[in-house]
């Protein structure tokens, strides 16, 4: 039970407003833990995978409407719309308020509602906010346990401060029709009903430690975003941190636990962070990130020794899946997995599944949540309260086209640029059409709370605190040839691309100057030990003026619908590029006429 005042006062609040049969809450404690699974093994929210080959592994199967975040039931509520920009769904806070809370009314009704206390980032640190989640679900609980450091150690920090993210979640009924995940900014504060499903119920995660904590940035002066965060040590050099944001379900959690490649001998990746970094500039002026999360909520489809043998070897034990599917001796499998797809199976929904079922065996958005420290590669630096000093900053997206697979910024303001520019191809992460390709300003478009051009001209101004700024890179691991197939072997060998990137920062490295930035020259990447044809090399890097024509121009049309919120120096940076690409186009046609005469 809690001594915070201000705490009680608002569990009894929402106690009044949901009736529920008990209130419990949450210590953090192994013993908890034990019986909240004992209880998910009764009711059914958990099934218990084979205990002998994975002990302290369960499925969870969640609704089969309820399987990724629904970002078109997702609200920011500001007082003023153009506060939250085009890019978030806007309810006025009281409408929102007086919508969700008849939603809420007798909610948890023959449920137990659960206070748990969590905290985002490592303790005793400045970079560190407490929120508390109320719950009636247990698997959210559980799930909550393992992705922030929640219990005792959350409600110590808090002590009888009144200054923690409120966040509401029930159930409700789990239906579309009445599900709503809406942030108060103003109030501090997260309201959702309706999903089960992680980003949309796992409320420390997308809305507090990216909608919330960007606000929060916004007024305080630090970044939240949606990065990685890894440690690279050279062959007897120092380790150099880099973030890197890519939108969801596009590899960052297998690029956070890069194994390198036996060709690439005396090389060290070590992984502080899959998801987000929240971000403060040092007295020194360089940028330094925490990761605020305690665990990993990855992608399960696609993660195998061979893509990522770090996260493979982590599940093997204390991991929830969800929606995976299992086979006969109790152990999951999915498409991607190391191991043939079986000869019988039961799919993610609970159904007989065989290789000839035309669905998939586990759902594309299937998960796992396993605790950081489970990781081989984990960091010795995750809890250090002061953060790591940032050296690069990447920006990836998926795109089979136009972008090449790395290049540089000319500074700080043209890194913001490249990132306001980001767009890729959407995955199942979200509800929606996989595959279309969408504008995903440095990877945030569904996470940035508050108005995305107000959010470049943070960006902006941050880089002015900084003398020593990371520098900003973009890179595409995803570019295919006429085939469709990828041109890049990606997973380990990434770490060729970063070794030229930490080159650069170090003022080495050869690029040559491009229409849209520093691409490396043919021979700058380290290609030993992998087959790659010079064709495909060629292709890899190729920056086509007549492509990033028509890029630019969907730039513009982009940054019309943020109107007057656009900072001038994003214009600035576009109209250099609209230059340079006119001045190639204009070239390479005179080129064209003199071979052609
Ligand atoms: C996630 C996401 O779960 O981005 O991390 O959807
Ligand atoms: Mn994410």
């Amino acid at each position: 039970m809690a001594e915070n005042e201000a705490l009680r006062g608002w569990v009894d609040e929402v106690r009044k407003l949901a009736t529920p049969d008990q209130v419990v809450y949450c210590d953090g404690s192994p013993g908890q833990w034990d019986s909240l699974v004992k209880e998910c093994l009764l009711t059914g929210e958990l099934i218990e995978l084979n205990q002998q080959k994975m002990p302290g592994c369960y499925l969870h199967r969640s609704a089969a409407h309820d399987v990724a975040r629904t970002e078109h039931l997702t609200f920011v509520c500001t007082p003023e719309k153009e506060a939250a920009g085009p890019n978030n769904n806007w309810m006025a806070p009281a409408d929102a308020r007086t919508k969700l809370a008849a939603l809420y009314q007798g909610a948890m009704k023959g449920r137990t509602m659960y206070v748990i206390p969590f905290m985002m980032g490592p303790p005793n640190s400045r970079f560190s906010k407490i929120g508390v989640e109320i719950t009636d679900s247990k698997y959210v609980v559980l799930n909550m346990m393992i992705m922030t450091r929640a219990g005792k150690i959350a409600l110590d920090q808090l002590g009888t401060s009144n200054d923690f993210t409120r966040c509401l979640h029930s159930l409700g009924d789990l239906s579309p029709e009445r599900r709503f995940i809406c942030h108060f900014p103003a109030d501090n504060a997260v309201w959702s009903v309706g999903s089960g499903y992680g980003g949309n119920a796992l409320l420390g995660k997308k809305c507090l430690a990216l909608r919330l904590a960007s606000y929060l940035g916004q007024k305080e002066g630090w970044l939240a975003e949606h990065m990685l965060i890894l440690g690279v040590q050279p062959p007897g050099g120092e380790v150099q941190y880099i973030t890197g944001a890519f939108p969801s379900a596009c590899g960052k959690t297998n690029l956070a636990m890069l194994v390198p490649p036996p060709s690439m001998p005396g090389w060290k990746v070590t992984t502080i962070g899959d998801d987000i970094a929240w971000l403060r500039p040092g007295d020194d002026g360089r940028l330094y990130a925490v990761n605020p999360e305690a665990g990993f909520f990855g992608v399960v489809p696609g993660t195998s020794r061979k893509t990522n043998p770090n996260a493979m070897e982590m599940i093997q034990t204390n991991t929830i899946y969800t929606n995976v599917a299992l086979r006969p001796d109790n152990t999951p499998w999915w498409e991607g997995h190391d191991d043939p797809p079986p000869a019988k199976a039961i799919d993610w929904q609970g159904r007989p599944w065989t290789p000839a079922s035309t669905d998939k065996a586990a759902h594309p958005n299937s998960r796992f949540t396993t605790p950081a420290k489970q990781c081989a590669s984990i960091s010795p630096e995750i809890d250090n309260p002061n953060g790591v000093p940032i050296t690069a900053m990447l920006f990836g997206a998926r795109r089979q086209r136009v972008v090449p697979l790395v290049y540089q910024s000319r500074s700080w303001q043209h890194g913001v640029f490249l990132g306001a520019t980001l767009s890729s191809e959407t995955t199942a992460a979200a509800t929606g059409k996989v595959g279309v390709l969408r504008r995903d300003p440095m990877a945030m478009l569904p996470f940035a709370g508050y108005n995305m051009a107000d959010y470049w001209a943070h960006w902006l101004k941050v880089g002015k605190a900084l003398s020593d700024p990371p520098r900003i890179f973009r890179t595409n691991w995803f570019r295919t040839d006429e085939n469709g197939k990828y041109l890049w072997p990606g997973f380990g060998e990434n770490l060729r691309v970063i070794k030229w990137i930490l080159e650069r920062c170090a003022g080495k490295g050869s690029a040559m100057d491009t229409v849209i930035g520093e691409t490396p020259t043919p021979g700058a990447l380290d290609l030993k030990g992998i087959d790659l044809s010079g064709p495909a090399l060629a292709k890899l890097l190729l920056v086509d003026p007549a492509e990033w024509a028509e890029a630019v121009q969907g730039q513009e049309q982009f940054f019309e619908t943020f109107g007057l919120h656009v900072p001038e120096a994003i214009h600035t940076e576009h109209k250099r590029l609209a230059q340079r690409v006119q001045d190639a186009s204009a070239s390479s046609d005179l080129h064209g006429r003199d071979h052609g005469a």
